[in-house]
């Protein structure tokens, strides 16, 4: 039953069938299967279609289609997170935002939404957040966690910028830092000078309790 769901989940997404898209994750959220198995389903699909591109054998138009797919469906399964999640209280704050130059916002707005299922209050700066954004978010949220997120390899030593602006700041310390997307590594985590990266969405809740000490 939930194979089903999931199958026709990641079909829609490699077939660029927006109300396909739409209708299994409606049916996902009825049948109710597993919302995380959900997105999992759709990442892996998306990230197929990305490869694809990366290797010449599909093009723009294939991403931005694969894209409105995962766009079309993504807000139903979130929603159903969300619910989930509404009822706890606030394990701490988070600042999250896509770097300066990348407008890539799917993996950053399931960090968000696993975030707030997890039980922090979550504040989406949204993508294309410059330096400046970011530090303001900070401060005027009284954030506890910054969350970074890039995709491209240009765009992530935007994430060394932001970490070198709070310093300059005198803010460095008042935060914990943690960044992510397909650009990021451990290692360049480490080399900026963040508290932790993860590969995955929900590995960034468990890294998020963890810098909180819970
Ligand atoms: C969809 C997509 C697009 C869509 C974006 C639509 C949207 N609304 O987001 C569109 C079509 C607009 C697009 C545009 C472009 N794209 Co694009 N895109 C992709 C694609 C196929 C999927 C990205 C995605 O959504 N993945 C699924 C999500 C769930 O994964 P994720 O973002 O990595 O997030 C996961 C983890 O990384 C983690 N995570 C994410 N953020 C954070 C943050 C923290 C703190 C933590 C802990 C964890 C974490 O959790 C998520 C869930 O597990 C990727 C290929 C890929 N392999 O990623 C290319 C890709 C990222 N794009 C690429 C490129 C080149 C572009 C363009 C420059 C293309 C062009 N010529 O115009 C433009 C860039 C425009 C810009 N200035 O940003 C390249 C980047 C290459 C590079 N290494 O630099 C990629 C890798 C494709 C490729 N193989 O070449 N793209």
């Amino acid at each position: 039953m939930s194979r089903e769901v999931l199958e026709e989940l990641r079909k829609a997404i490699m077939t660029y069938d927006c109300e396909g898209a739409e209708k299994w994750a409606r049916e996902a959220v009825q049948r109710k299967v597993d919302p995380l198995k959900a997105l999992d389903a759709m990442t892996v699909a998306i990230r197929q279609i990305g490869d694809g591109f990366g290797k010449g054998e599909l093009w723009l138009p294939d991403l931005v289609g694969a894209a409105a797919a995962m766009t079309a469906a993504t807000p139903i399964i979130e929603e159903e997170l969300k619910r989930v999640g509404a009822t706890r209280e606030s394990l701490g704050t988070v600042v999250i935002g896509t770097v300066f130059g990348d407008i890539h916002t799917i993996g950053k707005t399931m960090v968000a939404t696993l975030l707030t299922a997890g039980g922090f209050a979550v504040n989406d700066l949204g993508i294309n957040v410059t330096a400046e954004s970011f530090v303001e978010g900070i401060t005027a949220h009284n954030a506890d966690i910054l969350a970074m997120s890039a995709l491209m390899t240009t765009t992530a030593p935007e994430q060394r910028k932001v970490i070198e602006t709070l310093k300059r700041e005198g803010l460095r310390d008042q935060v914990k830092i943690m960044v992510g997307g397909g650009a990021i590594t451990q290692e360049f985590a480490d080399s900026i000078g963040a508290n932790g990266y993860d590969p995955t969405a929900p590995g960034a809740v468990r890294l998020a309790r963890r810098l909180m000490g819970k």
